[in-house]
């Protein structure tokens, strides 16, 4: 062994001494652990009690409300409506005072007949469907790159996967008949611009009529069966699952079909875009080099045990979680215990319907005392997978869909 080798050796013995007496157990597994990675026990800063908003969901910031959900928190198959992420990027409506006879959404724009309906109206005039349908923010995750990207610096609770009540965004658009000249959409909400400038949007995005057309595209006005929280869209909303949910627009009052991509607020620069090619880390990216961003990658959420469980030795312990793929089925999800050296295929159920989340589980025990971590793999139909660190760096901190690491301690 040469001398530079040695010292690197030397270096991660001291490295792992030091782990193991932060972490005050050893680790079993240490020779697998990747240079350059830390166990996740350490890496978590705990949260104050006043960080904490409804149910139990992380405060990010309050003008505008951010909020998302600690994975333990996600644990159940449909998400209640109190632990739905909040994303706002203006000032929330007021909408006390909303009702199915006064809200009234517009088609307008390249389509034959421009309509205005009311909720009531659209209750009455097209089919009603519920559909489990999952939605994430494109910036979830952003926390992890480097460098870093100035907005809500989001970890992993930017996903939710809830039961939605509304009619198909394809048959209103049918309705209104598409010209031969329709290509995008654009979406219009009822909040305002941070500025307060009337004249600005908060949040205009649309997609292309092909996405548009997807029957699993909901206008939806109730979430599990009831109305759903003003901060989530209440009285009505787009649900265009897959997609960044940033395509779902809430207080939504305005579709207009236009014959161009739709070059609204957050559409354009690096908005809810990324390089078409690869880019080194920190590197600026001229505009005409980005494209906007389609399908959300392959991702997986691990719910079960929350991070930093306690577990006698030898016991089976039931990991679970959740698994979606944007546009895409999950084909697989496989766990790890030791720090991706070998890894276990998990139980994988179909989704209830197409964009609902995917539940998993898997059984898991540890032989020896000391710290574990239970990481989580998910491939995508096209045999896509999650990888360990952040992949492709863009500047806006968007698709990061690394594992999910949680932190299991064996007594
Ligand atoms: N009108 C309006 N719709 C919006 C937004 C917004 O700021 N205004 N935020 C979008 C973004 S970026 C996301 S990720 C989703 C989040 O939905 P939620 O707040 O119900 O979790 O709403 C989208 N719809
Ligand atoms: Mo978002």
């Amino acid at each position: 062994m040469n001398n530079t080798s040695g010292n690197s050796t030397r270096r991660a013995v001291l490295k792992g001494i030091s782990f193991a007496a932060a972490l005050g157990a050893p680790i079993p597994f240490l020779r697998f652990l990747p240079a350059g990675l830390a166990p996740i026990a350490l890496a978590q800063t705990p949260v104050s009690a006043a960080d904490f908003g409804k149910g139990g969901l992380t405060v990010l910031g309050d003008r505008p409300l951010n909020m998302e959900t600690p994975p333990h928190l996600l644990d159940d198959g449909v998400t209640p409506a109190s632990r739905f992420f909040v994303r706002n990027n203006g000032l929330p409506p007021s909408v006390e005072n909303a009702t199915d006879k006064n809200w009234s959404l517009i088609i307008d724009g390249e389509v034959n007949n421009t309509m205005m309906l009311s909720i009531a109206d659209l209750k009455s005039q097209f089919e009603t469907m519920t559909l489990q349908l999952q939605l994430e923010c494109g910036g979830n995750g952003r926390k992890f790159f480097s460098p870093g990207a100035s907005g809500n610096q989001w970890t992993f609770g930017a996903i939710a996967c809830a039961e939605w009540t509304g009619v198909r965004l394809a048959d209103v658009l049918k309705a209104a008949g598409l010209k031969d000249s329709a290509v995008y959409t654009a979406h219009y909400g009822a909040d305002t611009h941070l500025s307060s400038d009337p004249e600005k949007d908060a949040l205009s995005r649309g997609v292309p009529i092909t996405k548009a057309m997807d029957p699993n595209n909901l206008i939806a006005w109730a979430m599990n069966g009831e109305a759903m929280p003003v901060m989530n869209g209440h009285p009505l909303r787009l649900v265009v699952p897959g997609w960044p949910g940033s395509c779902s627009q809430k207080w939504l009052t305005k579709i207009t079909v236009r014959d161009r991509v739709h070059d609204g607020a957050k559409m354009t620069g690096a908005s809810y875009r990324v390089p078409k090619l690869p880019v080194a880390p920190g590197t600026p990216v001229p505009d005409e080099d980005m494209r906007i961003i389609t399908s959300m990658p392959v991702k997986s959420l691990i719910t079960a045990p929350a991070t930093g469980a306690r577990f006698p030795v030898g016991d089976e312990l039931d990991v679970r979680g959740h698994a979606w793929a944007g546009d895409l089925d999950v084909a697989a999800v496989d766990l790890s215990t030791d720090f991706g050296a070998t890894w276990h295929s998990a139980t994988l159920d179909l989704p209830t319907n197409k964009y609902a989340w995917q539940q998993w589980r898997a059984p898991v025990r540890f032989d020896a005392p000391g710290y574990y971590e239970v990481w989580a793999r998910a491939t995508d139909a096209e045999g896509r997978m999650q990888p360990p660190l952040p992949p492709g760096w863009n500047p806006k901190g968007y698709l990061n869909n690394m594992m999910h690491r949680v932190a299991v301690f064996a007594d």
